[in-house]
């Protein structure tokens, strides 16, 4: 078995280096971005919020219009072009759609070959976002805006059409005809330099950002209902973080008591005393997926099993694919390459899982020795064709459309895909058992 770790952290990527420097058949990729994940420093879930991207030609005052809507200097501007070089984020509260990631972008018309790499990032956060403003201005839209529009497109990214700078160049209506050869998306005229269209503006992004996107959604809803019992199975082990729970767990607890629903947890090691002792049977038991073995040995088999990991595929993953991809496992030959992808960094738990346990499980499962590669943080993944096999995260740091995104090249390629929890499920014969709550 041989396994390559990737990170988006050089600091993080010395240590693990000095961990797995005498492995065989290890290989190190560092994939170091100003624009990464960490969990650590989430106290609001600052990743699961919706993400509107900012996207446009140097000039037109993409970052200007940031400033505008939180009304303060929080982005650089300048009559420069090429003023913004890398995605920034910004988090920020929109009245009527609550807090939200904004990102402003590089001009998509850059050029040279930083001004290149420069766009290609800019192309890279369509893949991450939840909507898009489009800024054109003096009634331009030429081969960069239909190439943006044509990405909005392939992602399946709702967006509206910004002409900016009206107090210079009003839109022009036969403008706006010609733009709909390319584009049915809503056209606003606007400048930053009015501030009665702040009112538009906001109403057009709430018209156009999914409401799905922004309103809450129950992890178990539809799975549990009022009064029921949820037993909850967390490992304390050395891999939980010190003092608190880690956060698919506390989404959980929180989801179960949103339900009006009893919540139970416990660690595994008290599970066996807990059905002994005759107390309620639960409804539905969630687990981690690593102790899934054990667990289901414990419990009844009439009572209904899954896993954490498998309750946010369910929500956030693309859980039809995964249903289908899972029995992949099986068809692994030698040599054959496997894709772990990781949706964050620095989350030591989740590091064990991708990069020890489940590629030591699945070689012994399939008395093969396949090739494990692991991807850290939202970076795509340049070629998944000569992938057999890939394997996400839960994902619980990462929104939906981020995941089906960066999974697409896998579905268009017929790779199958599946995630943790149905990986170890399945390894461990229980398939069929965890994934039956969401028969319903
Ligand atoms: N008159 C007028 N000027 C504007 C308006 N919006 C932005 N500007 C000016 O246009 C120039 C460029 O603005 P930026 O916000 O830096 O533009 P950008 O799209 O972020 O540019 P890059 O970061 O270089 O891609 C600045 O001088 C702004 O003051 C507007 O509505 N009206
Ligand atoms: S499940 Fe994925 S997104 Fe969640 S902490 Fe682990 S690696 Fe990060
Ligand atoms: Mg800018």
């Amino acid at each position: 078995m041989s396994t390559i770790y990737i990170f988006n952290d050089s600091f993080k990527l010395q240590i693990i280096a000095k961990h797995i420097y005498s492995k065989k058949h290890t290989s190190v990729f560092d994939l170091s971005t100003s624009d990464q994940i960490n969990p650590r420093n989430m106290s609001k879930g600052k990743d699961l919020k919706p993400h509107i991207g900012i996207f446009g030609r140097r000039n037109n005052g993409k970052s200007s219009i940031i400033n505008y809507i939180v009304n303060q200097d929080v982005a650089i501007v300048s009559e420069q072009a090429g003023t913004t070089t890398d995605p920034v984020k910004k988090s920020i509260e929109i009245f009527g759609i609550g807090p939200v990631i904004i990102i402003d972008t590089a001009g998509i018309d850059d050029n040279g070959e930083l001004g290149e790499k420069r766009v290609q990032k800019t192309l890279e956060v369509i893949k991450t976002i939840d909507c898009a403003i489009l800024v054109i201005v003096n009634n331009e839209f030429g081969f960069y805006e239909k190439q943006l529009t044509m990405q909005f497109r392939e992602y399946g990214v709702p967006y509206f059409i910004l002409h900016n700078k009206a107090d210079i160049h009003p839109v022009d209506d036969i403008f706006i005809e010609k733009i709909r050869d390319f584009s049915q998306a809503t056209v606003i005229d606007f400048s930053v330099n009015q501030p009665e269209r702040l009112d538009v503006l906001i109403e057009t992004l709430k018209h156009t950002i999914p409401k799905t996107v922004y309103q809450k959604q129950s992890l178990l809803g539809g799975i549990i209902q009022a009064n029921q019992v949820v037993l909850l199975v967390t490992p304390i082990d050395s891999e939980a973080p010190e003092g608190r729970m880690i956060l698919p767990q506390v989404m959980a607890i929180r989801d179960v008591l949103d339900n009006d629903c009893i919540c139970i947890v416990l660690k595994e090691s008290n599970l066996q005393q807990y059905f002994n002792k005759k107390m309620p049977i639960p409804n539905l038991v969630i687990t981690d997926s690593q102790a899934f073995k054990y667990v289901n040995s414990v419990v009844p088999a009439n009572v209904p099993l899954t896993s954490f990991s498998i309750v946010f595929a369910h929500l956030r993953g693309d859980f039809q694919n995964y249903l289908k991809g899972t029995k992949g496992i099986s068809n692994l030959q030698d040599d054959d390459r496997v894709l772990i992808l990781e949706s964050c960094t620095h989350q030591v738990s989740c590091e064990d899982i991708g990069r020890h346990k489940l590629p030591k499980w699945i070689t012994e499962f399939t008395g093969k020795n396949p090739h494990f590669d692991v991807v850290s943080g939202l970076n795509q993944v340049a070629d998944m064709s000569s992938y057999k096999l890939v394997i996400q995260c839960g994902g619980c740091m990462a929104t939906k459309k981020q995941l089906i995104n960066r999974l697409k090249p896998a579905a268009m390629a017929n790779i199958p895909v599946t995630n943790y929890g149905l990986a170890i499920a399945y390894i461990n014969g229980i398939f069929e058992r965890v994934t039956e709550p969401f028969e319903k």
